[in-house]
């Protein structure tokens, strides 16, 4: 009894040690084919997030945030670590069915990647390399440890065959450290960091508007009116961040086009830059929700580069395309209207972050980041709606996604407790490129009372708002709702994320003492 269960631990282990050796030997081979993408956990964690379904991934990025990768990543590791334990089980009787097991992950692995849409075909090299490696590191493991068992009952020296099974133990657990963490190495070399940080970006030709002194509502705990880099927020749907060097990245503009334009990093930035303040937003921001940002954006213009292509007659859309694969379509119409659609290269005065799009990307004010907001952005097709879907309009969202008039309490907190007396109550309120004209905030369900506006530099910025309250002891519920630049109020009727973003008056309750 006991014996089967040291010999199942011991099985247990020799599964992890092989997988850990296949999952090191394929980081290595990633890094000489495919890149990161390749290695098999991104492309399996990649596969997955195309292939789940909508709802789970609202649920995803509602609980999860930008961490939703993490915890996928989490949670693969933690199923390739118990499927190991399993195999190593099975191997010990079995030699074959472990091995068919390791080789099915192998075969799972490279399946994934090769479906990527970045993925050629050496992208299965690494997932059949490591598939390999821990069919190798299984076998020996397996016949190493029946030999020395097999000593054990007929009482033999059985110095020897132990000796050697830990000797293949640690060799299997070198094997795999080592070329993970020299993979793990070489991919990082890839980083564009460094060519991030070279970047000297042009002056702009056209400035943006000096922030009125007061746009900064001065209360406690306020959201800032800029957003720093490293707090905006982060929606995509990439598991390891595209690395995309100035030196190699090209834009094609074609499609229905009278002159097809290619672009360098260089020859962008040689075009007239325009800076300008402009608050993005996605369409999965709940109400209440933090997923919009306010950045000072540099960039090109992308009317003028559209210009320059020439767009057809017939032409309604443009389809933009990252290094990744994925697809934004956005409205000719709308680009082209006079507003300030960009490709993007700066981001409050530094080059874009590379979680933010590094070295383009675009931006189209007053457009839900799924239909304007392209990062790492490489391909732009005009064509038309009839023609051509993209990621998410693929995936039941609407093509046209003007953003929705929001308005969210900043301070106090949900759930806060204050001191009765004078509390100011402070948030923030979008309706890019249509701006906010009024801002209402009532207690209880009383009567509406206008907020104080802060000023604003434009109307593609979200609007601060403040308003004094006497707070009585007790607990009440505060409620918002602002009006937008057309004079619509913001609807109290709440709707889902799905298919154009959500609606709905954000109310907090607190309590007074
Ligand atoms: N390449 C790429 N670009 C993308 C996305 C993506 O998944 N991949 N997501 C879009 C969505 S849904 C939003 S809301 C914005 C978010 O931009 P941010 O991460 O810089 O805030 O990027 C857009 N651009
Ligand atoms: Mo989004």
């Amino acid at each position: 009894m006991k014996a089967t269960w040291i010999g199942r631990l011991a099985g247990g282990i020799t599964g992890v040690i092989a997988g850990g050796a296949a999952l090191g030997v394929a980081e290595l081979f990633a890094a000489f084919t495919g890149g990161a993408q390749a290695s098999p956990v991104i492309a399996v964690g990649s596969a997955g997030i195309t292939l789940t379904p909508e709802w789970l991934k609202e649920v995803a990025i509602r609980h999860f945030g930008t961490n939703d990768k993490l915890v996928l990543l989490i949670s693969l590791g933690t199923a390739i670590g118990v499927l190991a334990v399993v195999i190593g089980i099975v191997a010990r009787r079995h030699l074959t069915a472990g091995l068919a097991g390791f080789g099915a992950l192998g075969v799972l692995g490279a399946l994934a990647a090769v479906t990527r849409p970045a993925g050629g075909w050496t992208a299965v090299i690494p997932s059949i390399a490591g598939g390999l490696a821990g069919m190798v590191a299984l076998a020996l493991l397996v016949r190493a440890m029946t030999r020395a068992s097999l000593a054990e009952r007929v009482e033999e020296p059985q110095g020897a065959d132990r000796r050697n099974l830990l000797l293949i133990g640690a060799g299997a657990v070198v094997v795999g450290g080592a070329s993970g963490l020299g993979g793990n190495l070489l991919l990082g070399r890839k980083n564009v960091d460094a060519a991030r940080k070279a970047v000297q970006l042009p002056g702009p030709a056209s400035r943006a508007k000096a922030v009125p002194a007061g746009a900064q509502i001065r209360v406690p705990g306020m959201t800032p009116f800029v957003t720093p880099n490293p707090d905006f927020y982060r929606v995509d749907t990439a598991l390891t961040l595209p690395q995309v060097s100035p030196h190699d990245w090209m834009l094609r503009i074609h499609g229905m086009v009278d002159h097809p334009v290619e672009l360098s990093f260089d020859d962008l930035l040689k075009q007239p830059m325009l800076e300008r303040d402009i608050t993005l937003s996605c369409v999965s921001n709940q109400v209440g929700g933090r997923y919009a940002g306010n950045a000072r954006w540099l960039g090109a213009s992308l009317p003028a580069l559209l210009r320059q292509a020439g767009v057809r007659s017939g032409a309604d859309q443009v389809l933009s395309r990252s290094t990744d694969g994925f697809t934004i379509s956005t409205p000719i119409e709308t680009i082209m209207d006079g507003r300030d659609s960009l490709l993007a290269v700066g981001m409050n005065g530094e080059a874009l972050p590379v979680a933010h799009g590094f070295p383009a990307r675009m931006i189209v004010p007053g457009l839900y980041g799924y239909v304007s907001a392209t990062k790492w952005v490489v391909d732009l097709k005009v064509t038309r709606f009839a023609t051509d879907k993209a990621y998410w309009t693929k995936r039941g969202y609407s093509e046209q996604a003007p953003i929705k008039t929001l308005s969210r309490i900043d301070v106090p907190r949900s759930f806060a407790r204050v001191k009765a007396g004078r509390v100011p109550v402070a948030g923030t309120a979008w309706a890019q490129h249509r701006g906010i004209d009024v801002v209402e905030v009532r207690v209880d369900g009383g009567p509406w009372r206008r907020a104080q506006l802060a000023p604003v530099p434009g109307t593609d910025t979200w609007r601060q708002w403040v308003l004094e309250w006497d707070a009585t002891p007790g607990s009440h519920r505060l409620e918002v709702r602002a009006t937008d630049g057309t004079g619509a109020v913001q609807p109290q009727k709440r709707v889902p994320v799905i298919p154009n973003g959500a609606t709905g008056w954000h109310s907090v309750a607190v309590t007074v003492t």
